[in-house]
């Protein structure tokens, strides 16, 4: 078969890329043609994406895809959950985009928490717990604050769904992404009613969800792009890096996506509603297909991001993170822990002080040394990835055999250690841009030249190398 080229878009919350795969019938090849670094800006108190330049560095990169595979046949794009863009009928931008990390959410998040009967029924209607960046609070917050802009808007649109809106034409929102709202009916894959009456937010701002696969369309009023097809993929990049997993047949497989966030989760028949899932902060979300991935957040590198933001001395190349590494690892394991899922990590002034400060609350000493830092944040990451595994095999019945880990976090190994140590599991850690070839491999199905995400994944598995770390004991 000829080789097809297909480009993936893949923008997260602190680097964007674009990556062109060339699939030749057996074998994947990614070419990366584009990077950038990405960040939210703050004004007036408000924390916002600036989606002019998110858009200005999406047509660099499809410009340097096209240029270099000048039969590139379709593009796909994925971006992180919940945020999302206003517009008119006929697509204008009507309000600011928020980030979610915007303290915006933190008093409609307490009111829901304190709400015992409104919290059950929300999560018994959409199977996605109360957190702090749900659409469902950013949209209520946007209507108390704003109240014209039900006037104003006509269409709320996941950022995958508006950047496919404007290479396509095409208005739709996308299913992954649409279950990370908070607003979709966990039953249905329709949007629900009950939970956007309780947010009271206008039902006709969405659309049935489309599923990932769907072709939108030629690119449209961009010629140096003319005759490339524009493919819905998995919008929310979690579901497109959990559809590259190289799972194995029998569901013993728990994934980890492991970069700004770990997002620890696995496939499922259905999802984990009830009292014990609601207390864990188990989120129902949605694979490209519509299935259910029920998942948990942990809050991932972040910490280790931000907190080496505060050494002078940070790693800036390969060659000194395997230092660092190195140095974290051969570091006694520390006494104390953090508590991953304090809220001061959210978005503190700085991160070292809020991690010393948990600490210091608990008569720890805080580390001296980046290399400290790489140790406690890694073996607490650990922890929490260990703590969400043990919540899924208690509340499906199922018994994991292996974790399967993707994502920058694959480099971290004293990251992957500390987390076969805590989950007593080996981890298989896949140098894999994973969330770039699942968006890739929702686009080679589309285009039929794969026949499936199963036969995509068994021969994807044929080539893959990934690193095993063993438990010890
Ligand atoms: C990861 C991610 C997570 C989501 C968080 C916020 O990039 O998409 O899955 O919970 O960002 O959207």
């Amino acid at each position: 078969m000829k080789t097809v080229h297909c480009a993936a878009i893949d923008l997260g919350a602190t680097s964007g890329r674009v990556i062109v795969g060339a699939w030749n019938g057996r074998r994947l090849v990614l070419t990366e043609v584009h990077r950038f670094p990405n960040g939210f800006q703050s004004l007036g108190g408000h924390d916002f994406w600036n989606l002019p330049g998110l858009w200005q560095e999406i047509c660099t990169g499809l410009i340097a895809a096209k240029r270099r595979f000048p039969k590139l046949a379709s593009i796909g794009i994925d971006t992180w959950g919940v945020d999302h863009v206003l517009t008119n009928e006929q697509g204008r931008v009507v309000f600011p985009v928020h980030a979610y990390r915007d303290a915006r959410t933190q008093p409609g998040l307490k009111r829901l928490g304190r709400t015992r009967a409104a919290l059950e029924r929300i999560y018994a209607a959409t199977g996605i717990p109360n957190i702090f960046f749900n659409t469902s609070l950013q949209l209520g917050e946007t209507i108390a604050a704003c109240p014209a802009i039900e006037d104003l808007a006509a269409r709320c649109l996941l950022l995958p769904d508006y950047f496919n809106f404007l290479l396509s034409g095409r208005m739709e929102n996308e299913i992954s992404s649409a279950s990370t709202t908070q607003l979709l009916d966990v039953r249905t894959g329709d949007w629900s009613r009950a939970a956007l009456d309780h947010f009271r937010i206008p039902a006709g701002w969405f659309t049935t969800p489309i599923r990932a696969g769907t072709a939108l369309g030629p690119v449209r009023d961009f010629p140096e792009l003319a005759g490339v097809k524009v493919i819905a993929v998995a919008g929310h990049d979690t579901a497109s890096a959990f559809a590259a997993m190289p799972a194995a047949p029998g569901g013993g497989d728990l994934y980890i996506s492991a970069g700004t966030w770990s997002l620890v989760g696995f496939e499922h028949d259905r999802p984990l509603l009830g009292p014990r899932a609601l207390a864990a902060n188990v989120a129902n979300e949605r694979m490209g297909d519509g299935s259910f991935r029920p998942l948990r957040n942990v809050i991932g590198l972040w910490l280790l991001e931000q907190t080496l933001q505060d050494f002078a001395a940070r790693p800036r190349s390969d060659r000194e993170w395997s230092a660092l590494l190195q140095a974290a690892a051969a570091r006694p394991r520390p006494a104390r822990l953090l508590d991953v899922t304090d809220p001061a990590f959210v978005k503190p002034a700085s991160m070292r002080a809020a991690i010393d400060a948990q600490l210091r609350r608990h008569r720890a000493q805080p580390p001296r040394t980046a290399a400290g830092y790489v140790r406690l944040i890694s073996d607490s990451l650990g922890v929490g990835h260990a703590a969400a595994l043990r919540t899924f095999q208690e509340l499906s019945g199922r018994t994991f055999r292996r974790i399967l880990l993707v994502g920058g976090g694959a480099r971290n190994r004293v990251l992957c250690q500390a987390t076969a140590d805590a989950a007593g599991l080996p981890v298989h850690a896949f140098a894999l841009e994973g969330t770039a070839v699942g968006n890739l491999a929702s686009q080679l199905t589309a285009l039929r030249v794969v026949p499936s995400l199963a036969a995509f994944r068994a021969l994807l598995a044929v080539h893959l190398q990934s690193v095993v770390y063993n438990p010890r004991s």
